[in-house]
């Protein structure tokens, strides 16, 4: 679980990149379907699964809008994400090997845009917030 340190470091690194966000969730979200290309299959109804795909943008923008509402209910993040929880487990079925993938490139995108700033120890902490908002997502699952 999330230390208050942790959320600390979660909520100033939110504060400085939020502004970048979209951007940032679309890059995560192109890696995503490159690197990890069996994830593509659940976007299979976007026209374009390339890097640029305006789908892939707007989605990741979509992504990164939630991981925004995670931070400001950060104490329960699972009150927070409850209705994106539903839809995963009841409605889009994703795989939960899957949350493991993006929150990898979604690291690599953190670390891409803050730099030296991306400390080892700001690492931990969104490897951590990642893990908790994939735990709630494939909460509802069975
Ligand atoms: Zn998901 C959708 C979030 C992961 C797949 N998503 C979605 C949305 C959101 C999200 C916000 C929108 C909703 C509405 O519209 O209402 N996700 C999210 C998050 C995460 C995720 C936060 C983590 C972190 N997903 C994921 C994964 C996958 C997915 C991993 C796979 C691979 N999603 C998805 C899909 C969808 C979604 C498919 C639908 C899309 C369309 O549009 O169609």
């Amino acid at each position: 679980t999330l230390s208050d340190h942790d959320k600390e470091l979660i909520v100033k690194v939110w504060k400085k990149i939020s502004p970048k966000a979209a951007q940032i969730g679309g890059d995560a979200l192109a890696r995503l379907v490159v690197v990890f290309p069996q994830t593509k299959i659940y976007f299979s109804h976007f026209a374009d699964l390339s890097p640029s795909s305006p789908q892939i943008k707007a989605h990741g923008a979509k992504v990164l809008g939630a991981i925004g509402e995670a931070v400001r209910g950060i104490d329960n993040v699972s009150v927070s994400l409850s209705k994106l929880s539903e839809l995963h487990a009841y409605n889009l079925r994703v795989d939960p090997v899957n949350f493991k993938l993006l929150a990898h490139t979604l690291l690599v995108s953190l670390s891409a845009t803050l730099g030296a700033e991306f400390t080892p120890e700001i690492h931990l902490a969104w490897d951590k917030f990642l893990a908790v908002i994939a735990a709630v997502l494939s909460e509802k699952y069975r």
